[in-house]
């Protein structure tokens, strides 16, 4: 069964909408299998967006993720990474389609709400990155076989 990384960033703590946003792909049919909410060291926040190390929004980027709260989670279900990027919508949440997380919610590239994994590959660095094996549960949603 895949698996993604979601992280509610700063913002969406601090607008209280870590709430709404569990419940959008809980509703949609993806299971929980690990959720934290934790304060980003600038190591692992330098480490999680290595890919982006030469670009000038980098410390910016850095500076923010570690400015407050993240909720950290994983998600599991069929097709979920690309599913789940579909429910966060485009980068920039001006042109993000209203529907999605970041279009409903954001209205900066540089405060937008939550990432998601873009890839196969990066979904398990992530994971492994943010989550031990320990904090992962592994589980079927018993009262809901029909999704899966
Ligand atoms: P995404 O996969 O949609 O989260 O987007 P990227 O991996 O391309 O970018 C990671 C983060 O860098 C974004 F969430 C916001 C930030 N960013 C900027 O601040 N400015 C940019 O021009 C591009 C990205």
């Amino acid at each position: 069964m895949e698996r993604t990384f979601i992280a509610i960033k700063p913002d969406g703590v601090q607008r209280g909408l870590a709430g709404e946003i569990i419940s959008r792909f809980e509703n949609k049919g993806f299971t929980l299998v690990g959720l934290k909410l934790m304060q980003v060291s600038k190591e692992l926040a330098e480490t999680h967006y290595a890919v982006h190390k030469e670009r000038p929004f980098f410390a910016g980027l850095v500076e923010f993720i570690t400015s407050g709260p993240v909720v950290a989670m994983v998600l599991e279900g069929d097709g979920v990474i690309a599913a789940a990027r579909k429910l966060i919508g485009a980068t920039n949440p001006l042109t993000a389609e209203p529907g999605t997380i970041r279009g409903d919610f954001g209205a900066n590239i540089g405060r937008n709400i939550i990432h998601g994994s873009d890839a196969p590959e990066t979904a398990q660095q992530e994971i492994a990155l943010w989550f031990t094996e320990a904090e992962l549960a592994s589980w079927t949603p018993t009262l809901m076989p029909w999704i899966h």
